[in-house]
């Protein structure tokens, strides 16, 4: 069906009659918050949200979908930072959202699994693993929002990346309902399982491109016994790294977290958010170091503060103060996690989620905070994130004063410019939000050529008729 014709009333009819009163929304009041992203980047329309309760129900719908040419946005908590799961403008995508797929099938201590379906919040799926005494080790600032269903489609990486790896190293079997309807009952719990094409791979990471994600196992770890977490001012980007290596030298198993923040962004954190207190102020560069380990004679206090003692020698760290109780650890963790929404509360600001190889992450930050210095007088550079994992968040603040949207109108100018040094240190232009909406127009000149090539088979074999996720991801 071309694209600018209305789906047809009878579809809408079937899918009410399939999925009950609960399972379908039409009213404006109750769409408006599946249509806009969380950062507010996009706002389309959408002539239902559907809500199934089942993969069974689900399937159902999507053949009913598929029979008349809908195109579908699959939705978890509608947290993507590229505009990943929410319908264009063009008012025939279907909403559907996971939500209502929210139970834990199963816990299995022994074989450290957990059977989780996709609407389950994240941080719902780190208590259930909890209870039953493991850990779900995945940890990132929309943990309260966002699904298992998302972070899978994804790929999140988050805080904990640098222990336990990113969401796909997080998974060992996936349900799906196809583009078709048919459902692929892939939840193997198998740590060993090499049976051709790892297919469950192709939808981590496909942000809802070829499918959606029902349920996963999900791989757990023991629980952390013992934990220590510390804020420190460093000298420079040089010395965070130097202190990145010194610790996990020392003992590489008990790094959770080694995060890096700017001064700015530190006080962004203190003058926007409620609360924001510091311990440490006037720093212009800052690390939070997270240790942690399960074995119950760790003896993770002396190791942080030899760790820092040589540091603070070396000059490295200039200042430094280690957490004394849960309370304080929290606080600690809440300055870095804190930082989207107190960027968010301070104005206008441009993302950009890239990646270099570990050792180039201070030339990363150095050389991009000079070029959007330069490109535009007044504006502030906000890197912060994943150090540990040469994950930078190299954002900027618009300069104060600006309006928002002349600000906002240099966003490519601003992407490319951070992008150009990217590409010459050997780095990613989306290192764990994905492509989404945001970065398709990006993918030609990185991924062109065999990538995109193959990337589009896979895609014409999956969804032969283009139905899931339109203008998402490819270009
Ligand atoms: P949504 O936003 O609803 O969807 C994301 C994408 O996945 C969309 O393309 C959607 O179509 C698709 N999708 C969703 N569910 C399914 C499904 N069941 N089957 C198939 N496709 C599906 N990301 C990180 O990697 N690390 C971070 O540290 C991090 N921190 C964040 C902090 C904040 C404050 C916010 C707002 C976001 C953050 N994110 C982070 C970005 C975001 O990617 C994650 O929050 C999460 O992965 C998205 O989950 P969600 O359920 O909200 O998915
Ligand atoms: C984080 O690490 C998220 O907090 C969001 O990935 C990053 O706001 C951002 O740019
Ligand atoms: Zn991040």
């Amino acid at each position: 069906m071309p694209d600018d014709q209305p789906l047809p009333t009878p579809l809408l009819e079937r899918l009410a009659a399939l999925l009950g009163p609960r399972g379908i929304l039409t009213e404006a009041a109750d769409l408006e918050p599946h249509l806009a992203d969380w950062r507010a980047l996009y706002h389309g329309k959408t002539p239902c949200v559907l809500r199934p309760a089942s993969t069974q129900e689900l399937a159902e719908a999507v053949k009913l979908c598929a029979a008349a040419g809908a195109p579908l946005v699959p939705q978890g908590g509608n947290t993507s930072m590229v505009g990943g799961g929410v319908p264009d403008e063009g008012g025939r995508q279907i909403v559907v959202s996971l939500a209502r797929l929210n139970r834990v099938r199963d816990i299995d201590p022994l074989d450290m699994t957990m059977t989780a379906e996709a609407g389950v919040v994240l941080k719902a799926a780190q208590d259930a693993a909890a209870e039953a005494g493991c850990l779900f080790p995945l940890s990132l600032g929309a943990e309260g929002t966002a699904t298992i269903g998302g972070v899978l489609s994804t790929n999140a990486g988050g805080n904990t990346t640098v222990r336990y790896g990113n969401a796909r190293e997080l998974m060992l079997g996936l349900e799906v309902v196809l583009p078709d309807g048919q459902i692929w009952h892939g939840l193997r719990r198998l740590r060993k399982d090499n049976t051709g094409y790892a297919l469950r791979h192709l939808f981590v990471g496909a942000e809802g491109t070829l499918g959606f994600i029902t349920a996963a196992v999900l791989r757990l770890f023991p629980r952390p016994r013992e934990s220590e977490v510390a804020l420190c001012i460093v000298r420079d980007e040089d010395a965070a790294l130097a202190l990145f290596r010194r610790v996990r030298d020392r003992d590489e198993t008990a790094v959770r977290a080694f995060e890096y923040m700017s001064g700015t962004g530190v006080e962004l954190y203190r003058t926007q958010i409620e609360g924001g207190a510091v311990p440490l102020t006037g720093g212009a560069h800052y690390v939070l170091v997270d240790l942690a380990s399960s074995r119950p004679d760790a003896g993770l206090r002396p190791l942080m503060e030899a760790v820092l003692e040589e540091a603070l020698e070396a000059g490295e760290v200039l200042d430094a103060t280690i957490a004394e109780s849960e309370a304080q650890r929290a606080a600690l963790w809440r300055i870095r996690e804190e930082h989207p929404e107190a960027q968010k509360r301070e104005g206008a600001s441009v993302k950009n989620d890239v990646s270099v190889p570990v050792s180039r992450t201070p030339e990363l930050i150095q050389h991009s905070s000079a070029a959007l210095k330069a490109l535009i007088p007044g504006s502030r550079p906000v890197p912060f994130g994943h150090l540990g994992d040469g994950n930078i968040h190299m954002n900027l603040q618009q300069p104060p004063g600006m309006a928002a949207a002349e600000f906002l109108a240099r966003s490519h100018d601003i992407m490319d410019t951070v992008n150009e040094i990217v590409r010459e240190l050997g780095g990613s232009f989306s290192a764990e939000h994905g492509i989404g909406r945001l970065k398709t127009d990006m993918m030609e000149s990185w991924r062109g050529g065999a990538e995109l090539d193959v990337m589009r088979r896979v895609k014409a074999a999956i969804d032969p008729l283009g139905l899931m996720n339109p203008g998402k991801v490819l270009p």
